[in-house]
């Protein structure tokens, strides 16, 4: 039988288990990445977990969020994380080298490999024909230590793409449009495999954008094949030898299938204050833009950047737009540098940024009150910006750039004669950036400013849950709601105790003094709690104040694994309807938790101030349940370890 790309880099690492939809199965990881904001999280574990060095044929820690440094806490990281990847056998990507999926595409990816990060966007590398995946920290540790990576068998979507996009319509279109279809939870137990004609007419940082925000879909991971473009993209990096070709079988099955004509796609924008509320662009033409901020690692590729040079060229910005641009790596700065593109940003009036992820993750550059900013970004969550009443619209840079002149939100179209930028034959290639890991490992001290502090862990799972619901949520609830980000909160990452005051504070800035008053409790949320990042903090900060348990109508594929990593038990409502019985405050018993009951999968949750009795059900593998039992991966693991000594 013929199998597609994905069948194809899942039977080349299967563990255990078997490939079929739904069904749990483990795959070994040829590389992982972290970021700083995950990455102290990660190492922290990966130290607990008492491994010398990593078992990965690659491992890449890089700095990319927290890169303001306003106080020591972010210093301090960046030291942590170098002296770590030292140790332990780590490639290290300093501050300033770039936006981690950016970096790890140019000079990394390695196309039929997998990839394991600790942030939602990993699939970025999906553009080399990788199949990358993100994760929480713990999981990105236990793969660094040779650990396979647990999911289920995602169902295989075929999007099948014919024709070529038209001029001024760009790569984020491509999946801005997949998005108006499937909405944020249409990607949800599911990977996108790309195919088609239309597939070679899209080079790898514009397969990397698409692959990159099929993250905001829910999706596994999306993936293109490895073919002619991605040889030429490798040999443009100088990595020609890291090449393999990777295609579907003529016969290949899918559990489904989608078809795009590039020809018919026009410029698009996602509206406030959801990547999926998409409408075309020049239905925005009201809109007054009041910042354009052009970056982050959906769209801040070379080819990106000199388009927006282009239209920028020889013009001042709209006088009341600021605009901000932050390129995603070195190289594609040191590019726009040496070929007069920078001058031209400058000049134009353009606030050019270090290479990071900044505005993106709101690390500064928050918008005024109220105001509308276009962002060339993956994500509109309400707040994320730094801005509460901020309406952030997410577009690619050719509208990006015309809304900057204009000072509305401006149809590309409009600009008139479109020319289309190549992809360089020869990007500049300097790793002086990257430092290798220590080849005296035994040598190099951790260094642990007063930001790093120990990790909390959860004793084994009590028997009995009772407690308040400490917050009732609605649908689609994103980790950023959780445990928000921003250049107040983001810093605290490597600090537990301090950052779980700012759990759920957008929402509810009582929630953190409600729950440490109530000694913990349960959380009640709608469909696809936690999507957005892959931050463990919004489990880990949540277990610290005593959350023992969330129930809502789904979850999220990354948060799910996460509850459960930190020993938070996510369950589902059997009748949907039971949502709406319960409120904010009532009090819940889940009685006699055991192995087998957890086995079966049933449990009964009693509402002790209305005496109803809602029955719930949990899609935790067998695996999974032990894991909870243990009270977290870590426990779980180290009690193997025992085991097997
Ligand atoms: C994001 O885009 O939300 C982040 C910040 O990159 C996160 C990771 C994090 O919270 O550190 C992600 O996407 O996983
Ligand atoms: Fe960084 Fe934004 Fe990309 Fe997250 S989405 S990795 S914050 S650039």
């Amino acid at each position: 039988m013929g199998k597609n790309i994905v069948q194809k880099i899942v039977e080349s690492h299967l563990g255990s288990g078997v490939p079929e939809k739904g069904k749990e199965i483990a795959i070994t990881i040829d590389q992982t990445l972290t970021q700083d904001a995950t990455g102290t999280m990660a190492y922290l574990q990966f130290e607990a977990l008492g491994i010398p060095t990593v078992k990965t044929k690659l491992s890449v820690s890089y700095v990319d969020h927290n890169t303001l440094q306003a106080s020591f806490e972010n210093a301090d990281d960046h030291l942590f994380l170098q002296s770590a990847a030292a140790k332990y056998g780590i490639y290290f990507s300093r501050p300033g080298n770039g936006i981690c999926h950016q970096v790890h595409l140019e000079r990394f990816g390695v196309p039929g490999q997998t990839l394991l990060g600790s942030d939602s966007h990993t699939p970025t590398a999906g553009g080399l024909g990788m199949m990358a995946m993100g994760a929480g920290g713990l999981d990105v540790a236990v793969a660094m230590g040779g650990g396979p990576f647990y999911l289920s068998m995602p169902e295989g979507v075929k999007i099948h793409l014919t024709g070529s996009l038209p001029p001024w319509v760009g790569a984020k279109d491509v999946i801005l449009e997949v998005l108006r279809r499937l909405s944020v939870k249409g990607g949800v137990g599911k990977v996108f495999e790309y195919g088609g004609e239309g597939t070679a007419s899209l080079t790898v940082p514009e397969r990397a954008t698409i692959t990159n925000m099929g993250a905001e879909l829910g999706a596994t991971t999306s993936i293109f094949p490895s073919d002619d473009v991605t040889k030429l993209f490798l040999e443009a990096q100088g990595r020609v030898q890291d090449w393999v070709e990777l295609k579907a079988d003529d016969e290949a099955k899918y559990d489904g299938e989608i078809s795009i004509d590039l020809s018919s796609l026009e410029p698009l924008a996602a509206c406030p204050h959801s990547p999926d509320a998409v409408k075309p662009i020049r239905e925005l033409s009201e809109v007054k833009a009041n910042q354009v901020a052009i970056g982050s690692c959906t769209n801040s590729s070379y080819t990106d950047l000199i388009q927006a040079a282009r239209i920028l060229k020889g013009k001042v910005v709209h006088p009341e737009v600021s605009l901000v641009i932050a390129p995603g790596s070195r190289q594609v700065y040191q590019m726009l540098a040496e070929e007069g593109a920078l001058a031209d940003l400058l000049a134009s009036g353009a606030r050019i940024l270090e290479s990071a992820c900044g505005p993106c993750i709101g690390m500064g550059q928050a918008p005024p009150s109220g105001s509308v900013s276009v962002r060339t970004f993956n994500r509109n969550f309400k707040g994320r910006s730094g801005t509460a009443d901020a309406d952030i619209y997410l577009t690619g840079p050719e509208t990006a750039a015309a809304s900057a002149l204009t000072g509305r939100i401006t149809d590309p179209r409009t600009l008139g004669e479109f020319r289309r930028i190549e992809m360089p034959t020869k990007f500049i290639i300097d790793d002086r950036m990257i430092i290798p890991p220590s080849e005296n490992p035994e040598e190099i001290e951790i260094i642990r400013g007063p930001n790093i502090q120990q990790l909390p862990l959860k004793g084994p799972m009590e028997s009995t849950l009772t407690g308040e619901v400490l917050l009732k949520t609605g649908d689609n609830i994103t980790t950023d709601d959780i445990m928000p980000a921003g250049a107040k909160i983001l810093p605290l990452r490597s600090n537990i105790p301090a950052i779980a005051e700012y759990v759920f504070n957008g929402l509810d800035p009582f929630f953190s003094r409600r729950a440490r008053e109530k000694n913990g409790g349960l959380i009640i949320g709608g469909e696809n709690y936690g999507q957005g990042s892959s931050r463990e903090h919004a489990a880990l900060a949540p277990m610290y104040l005593g959350v023992k348990a969330v129930i809502s109508k789904s979850f999220a594929r990354i948060h799910h694994t996460n509850l459960v990593n930190f020993g938070i038990l996510p369950l589902i409502f059997q009748d949907s309807d039971d949502y709406e019985k319960i409120q904010q405050g009532d009090r819940l018993i889940i009685e006699n938790i055991n192995r087998e009951m957890l086995h079966q999968g049933q449990l009964e949750v009693r509402n002790l101030d209305n005496k109803q009795i809602y029955s719930l059900k949990h899609n935790l593998s067998q695996r999974f349940v032990e894991i909870i039992l243990a009270g977290g991966l870590l426990n779980y693991t180290r009690n193997q370890t025992k085991k097997n000594e």
